[in-house]
């Protein structure tokens, strides 16, 4: 990839570009995905409690690509053309294919997403998570498996790309923590393969 920054993690691949997208375009998609996307708010059972996820969600993908996040599993709604669009180009920056695309909807600094893995079996040993940011900066934390310290902050801006693949979610967690500075909001987009066959079946 041209113009990445390098992100030197042990035993994780990341690769950050700044304005992936330039600003209008970033603007236009944000305003378009914010109008035209059926949100939806999950609620996961937390300690016995059915609570609402803080964000809203939607996703999106080829037919065959169910996925289960927020303990449910859903199918995918159809590529509409600006994803499908977003998706090509994204593919060929990565030379590598996507078949889904999980869009976060954080409407202010109170919605947030916990530390986790993208490790789900449907990714795949080595899950490839590319995750376009537009709209409000957020902070997007990591930290090791089994540790409580974040070892490494990045600021998530306008129209930015996130790359993870090879080890990087058998070894890390990543989070967007609540902040009380951030009142605009911000869509994300993280683009992923979700994998198939027999052992994946439920
Ligand atoms: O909003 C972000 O930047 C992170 C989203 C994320 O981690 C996910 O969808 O799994
Ligand atoms: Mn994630």
């Amino acid at each position: 990839m041209s113009s990445s920054q390098p992100l030197v993690l042990p035993d994780a691949e990341l690769q950050y570009l700044a304005q992936w997208v330039g600003p209008p375009q970033a603007d236009a998609w944000l305003a378009e995905l914010i109008e035209q996307t059926p949100w939806e708010q999950p609620l996961i059972t937390l300690y016995g409690r059915r609570v609402a996820v803080p964000r809203l969600v939607a996703w999106y993908g080829d037919p065959q690509a169910r996925y289960r996040y927020s303990g449910q599993r859903h199918e995918p709604l159809p590529w509409t053309p600006l994803l499908a669009a977003i998706r090509e180009r994204l593919q060929q920056e990565l030379r590598r294919p996507v078949n889904g695309v999980l869009i976060n909807y954080y409407r202010d600094g109170r919605d947030a997403m916990g530390w986790h893995s993208d490790d789900e079996p449907e990714l795949g040993r080595e899950p490839l998570v590319a995750s376009l940011s537009l709209g409000a900066t957020r902070r997007f934390d990591l930290r090791r498996k089994g540790s409580s310290r974040i070892e490494h902050s990045l600021e998530l801006e306008h129209g930015s790309l996130l790359v993870m693949s090879g080890a990087t979610q058998h070894h890390w967690q990543h989070q967007i923590a609540r902040t009380r500075k951030v009142l605009a909001p911000r869509l994300n987009l993280t683009f992923r393969m979700i994998h198939h066959g027999p052992e994946h079946e439920q």
